[in-house]
C-alpha cells in the first residue's frame, strides 16, 4: 500500500530488487507493503510456461476503457490490444497490402499498458501493467493481462473517472503547458515541396482569410530523405523560408525520423557510426534496415552519449528557425517488407539510470525516448521558449514530452468516426493532447466527408489537416461550400481558445483530459457509457457531432438543461457538417473574439456565455498567460473565476476569485446569458461586475 488510494503488486515469488525500472512512472513506487484487508482490487497472478498472468476481476456492469491509441469504439470491453508500438499494415479485400489500421489492428503507434474501469456505481479504479515488454491486454472476462516477463501491476482506486484521471497524471506526469500557437490550426501534406509551394501556402491562407497558424514540413525537404540535411534544390534556404512564414503571422513545424542513412562521407552516419550511437546485434554489428532514405542504422536513445549527440544535431538544425518539430516512424519502422520490425534481440547499451537490454525490453519506451530528446534539446536552443514536440509513437508517461496524433488513418467514414473515441481514449490514459489527420491520411475524403471532419476536428485538442501524396486537402480544395464550411468550424475554434487554453492549462495541473467521454458528466448514469459520437470538451461544453455517412446519429443526454449555442452565427441544426454544442446548466464559457491567428484570438475583448442553472447560478474559469515562455511559473499568469447570480430582477455577473500577478488587461466583457427564448446580451469591463436586468416573468 502506498497511499490510500494506490497500490502495487509484485507477482508472488519474484524478488522485486529484480524487477527492471519503471518508464511510466515519474517517481520509482517502492515494493509493496501490506494491503490492507479492504483494498477493493486485487490482481491474481499465474505462472505460465511461457510468462505471467494477471488477472482483475469485474463486477458487472464495469465498463472498460483506455488501453491508449486504438481504433474502434470507446467502450474496450470484450477486446484485445496488444501493448506493441507498431506501424501497422493490413491487407486489403483484393489483396494489396495497405499501411494502416483497422479494427482488427491489436497494436497501433504508441504503447499504453493501462486499463480503466468504471463501476456501476460510478466509481472507478485503474490498473498499470509497469513493463515496457510486449503486453496482451485481454478484456473479454474481466481484465487479463500477460507479458513473458514478471511485471508489477499498479492498482489506483478513485471516487469516479476523475479522480482516477488525476492520480494518473501524478504518477505519469502531466503535459507541460506548450506554446500557445499550438492550439490553433495546422496545415500538413506529405509533402509540400518545394519551398516555393510552402510560401504559396502561407499566402493563400491569408488571402482567402482561412485561419491558420502553422504550415509543416514533411520529408521532402530532406536530401533524399536524410535526416538533418536539406535538399538542396527544393529548400535552399530553411531560415529563409522560416523567416518568410514568420512575416505571415505563421509557425513552421519540421519532421524527423530516426533512421539515419547508411552512406559514407555523410557526416550523421560517420558520426553516429563512430560514436557508437547505432543500434547492433548480438554480435555487436551494427543493425540496418531499410527505410525510406534506403539502409539505415537506428540512434540507441536508452545511451546518455547518443540522447546528447541527437540532441546536438537537433540544436544545429533549429537554427534556420523551426518552431516546432515533429519526430516520426519511431516504433521504430523500417518500411520494407511491409510489416518489418526491428529485431527484439538487438542490445541497447543503456547508461545512467536506464540498465542495458534487448530491444524486446526497450522497444515500447523507444519513441517516447526520442521524443523526449528532442523536446530537451528545443529546450536548450532556445531557453525562453516552450517547446513543441508531435511523436507518433509514445509510451504511458509520454505526455511529458510531446504531443500526437492518431497515425495514417483512412479517408473513409469509418476513420472520421473513429477519430473521437481515439483521441477519448488516449486522454483516458493520460495523454490529453491528440488528434487525427483531418480528412484522412491516406486516400482523398469527398467533399462531405472533409466537411464533417473538419467540423469535429476542429473541436479536438490538437487541430491538424494532413495527407498523402496524392489529391489536394487544403480547407479550399473541395470547392467554395466547403472551404465556407471549413471557415465556420476553425472560426468557431478561434473563438474558444480562451477555453480551450484554460482546458490546457488544466490538464498540465492536474492530469484530467482536454476532451472527455460523456460519462464524464454523470460516471453513473450507464446509457452514458458506450456513445462515442459526442464527447465533453472539458466540463462545460458538450460536442454532438453527426459522424455517420447516413442516417442520424441520436444522442444519449446527461441530465440537466445543456442549452445549444453558436460562436459565430452558425446553424448547426442545418448544416450537418458542425456539430451541435451545449453548454453545462451551471457554467460560465469565456471566449475570445477569434481571427486568423491565435495571436488575434487572444487580444481584444471577451465574451461570456452563461448559462444558468435551477438555482439561477453559474461560474467558469479563464487562464491567460504570455502564451509561450516560462514566466507563468513565477506568477506571470491571471486565472479569473467569474461567478454569475440571478437576484430577483437582475442577473448579476462579477469575479469570485482570481490568482496569479499578471495584470488585467483593459478590455470589455460582453455577456451572452442563454435562455429558452434566445440569447440576452450585456457589455460592461473585465474587472467589473456587469449587470443585466431580467424580466421577471421570462421562463428559463
Ligand atoms: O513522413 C511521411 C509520412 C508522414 O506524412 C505520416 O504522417 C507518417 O505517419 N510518414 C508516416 C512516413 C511514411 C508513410 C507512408
Amino acid at each position: 500500500m502506498l497511499d490510500e488510494r494506490i497500490a502495487r503488486f509484485v507477482p508472488p515469488g519474484v524478488d522485486p530488487a529484480t524487477l527492471p525500472r519503471s518508464f511510466a512512472l515519474v517517481e520509482p513506487l517502492s515494493a509493496a507493503g501490506s494491503i490492507p484487508q479492504q483494498w477493493p482490487v486485487v490482481p491474481a497472478f499465474e505462472r505460465r510456461p511461457d510468462g505471467w498472468t494477471a488477472i482483475i476481476g469485474i463486477d458487472e456492469g464495469t465498463s472498460l476503457y483506455g488501453t491508449g491509441e486504438v481504433a474502434g469504439p470507446l467502450l474496450r470491453n470484450g477486446f484485445v490490444t496488444d501493448v506493441w508500438a507498431k506501424q501497422p499494415f493490413r491487407i486489403e479485400e483484393d489483396g494489396r497490402p495497405v499501411q494502416n489500421y483497422d479494427a482488427r489492428s491489436k497494436s497501433l503507434y504508441q504503447a499504453h499498458p493501462w486499463v480503466l474501469a468504471v463501476r456501476s456505481d460510478g466509481t472507478a479504479f485503474g490498473v498499470l501493467a509497469d513493463t515496457t515488454y510486449r503486453l496482451r491486454i485481454e478484456l473479454s472476462a474481466g481484465i487479463r493481462l500477460s507479458c513473458s516477463k514478471p511485471f508489477p501491476i499498479i492498482v489506483v482506486d478513485g471516487e469516479s473517472p476523475q479522480d482516477v484521471a488525476r492520480q494518473l497524471g501524478a504518477l505519469t506526469g502531466r503535459i507541460e503547458l506548450p506554446p500557445r500557437w499550438t492550439l490553433g490550426y495546422h496545415q500538413c501534406r506529405f509533402s509540400y515541396h518545394p519551398d516555393a509551394r510552402v510560401r504559396e501556402l502561407a499566402r493563400e491562407f491569408r488571402v482567402r482569410r482561412v485561419p491558420c497558424d502553422a504550415l509543416w514540413v514533411d520529408i521532402h525537404y530532406m536530401d533524399r530523405y536524410k535526416v538533418f540535411t536539406f535538399d538542396p534544390e527544393g529548400f535552399p534556404n530553411p531560415k529563409g523560408t522560416n523567416d518568410h512564414l514568420h512575416e505571415l503571422g505563421f509557425q513552421s513545424v519540421w519532421i524527423l525520423d530516426p533512421a539515419v542513412k547508411v552512406e559514407p562521407g555523410y557526416s550523421v552516419y560517420e558520426e553516429g557510426a563512430a560514436g557508437g550511437h547505432f543500434l547492433c546485434d548480438a554480435g555487436g554489428r551494427e543493425y540496418h534496415a531499410w527505410t525510406w532514405t534506403g539502409d539505415a542504422a537506428f540512434p540507441d536513445y536508452t545511451r546518455p552519449e547518443t540522447r546528447a549527440w541527437w540532441k546536438r544535431l537537433t540544436i544545429e538544425f533549429l537554427q534556420a528557425g523551426m518552431d516546432g518539430l515533429w519526430v516520426d516512424l519511431n516504433e521504430p519502422s523500417p518500411i520494407l517488407p511491409l510489416g518489418a520490425e526491428l529485431p527484439e534481440d538487438l542490445r541497447h547499451i543503456g547508461g545512467d539510470d536506464i540498465e542495458p537490454g534487448t530491444h524486446a525490453q526497450y522497444h515500447n519506451v523507444y519513441g517516447m525516448l526520442m521524443a523526449k530528446a528532442t523536446n530537451e534539446a528545443m529546450r536548450m536552443a532556445r531557453p525562453g521558449r516552450r517547446p513543441f514536440v508531435l511523436t507518433r509513437s509514445s509510451y504511458l508517461g509520454g505526455q511529458r514530452w510531446a504531443a500526437t496524433w492518431t497515425g495514417d488513418n483512412v479517408s473513409n467514414w469509418q476513420h472520421l468516426h473513429w477519430s473521437v473515441p481515439m483521441v477519448l481514449n488516449l486522454g483516458l490514459s493520460a495523454q490529453p493532447v491528440s488528434g487525427p489527420d483531418i480528412g484522412g491520411f491516406t486516400g482523398t475524403p469527398s467533399p462531405e466527408l472533409f466537411a464533417r471532419w473538419i467540423g469535429v476536428g476542429a473541436l479536438l485538442p490538437f487541430c491538424r489537416t494532413h495527407n498523402a501524396l496524392i489529391g489536394d486537402q487544403e480547407p479550399w480544395s473541395f470547392g467554395p461550400h466547403v472551404e465556407e464550411i471549413s471557415k465556420v468550424a476553425l472560426a468557431r475554434r478561434y473563438r474558444l481558445l480562451p477555453y480551450l487554453y484554460t482546458l490546457f492549462h488544466q490538464a498540465s495541473v492536474t492530469g484530467l483530459p482536454i476532451v472527455r467521454p460523456l460519462f464524464y458528466a454523470d460516471p453513473k448514469d450507464p446509457s452514458l457509457r458506450s456513445e462515442d459520437h459526442a464527447f465533453l470538451l472539458g466540463p462545460d461544453v458538450m460536442v454532438q457531432p453527426q459522424l455517420l455517412e447516413r442516417g442520424t446519429h441520436d444522442f444519449p443526454m446527461p441530465s440537466g438543461h445543456w442549452r445549444s449555442f453558436s460562436l459565430v452565427g452558425e446553424d448547426p441544426e442545418h448544416e450537418r457538417a458542425q456539430p451541435v454544442l451545449r453548454l453545462r446548466p451551471g457554467a460560465i464559457l469565456p471566449t475570445g473574439p477569434g481571427g486568423q491567428t491565435t495571436e488575434e484570438a487572444f487580444a481584444g475583448s471577451r465574451t461570456l456565455l452563461v448559462s444558468l442553472d435551477e438555482t439561477g447560478r453559474a461560474s467558469g474559469q479563464l487562464y491567460e498567460d504570455a502564451g509561450d515562455g516560462f514566466e507563468y511559473r513565477d506568477g506571470d499568469y491571471l486565472c479569473t473565476t467569474y461567478e454569475a447570480e440571478l437576484k430577483e430582477d437582475v442577473l448579476e455577473v462579477r469575479i469570485a476569485e482570481q490568482e496569479g500577478a499578471r495584470e488585467r488587461p483593459s478590455r470589455t466583457l460582453h455577456l451572452e446569458v442563454l435562455t429558452d427564448h434566445g440569447v440576452l446580451h450585456a457589455w460592461g469591463r473585465d474587472g467589473e461586475a456587469v449587470v443585466l436586468p431580467i424580466d421577471p416573468t421570462l421562463q428559463w
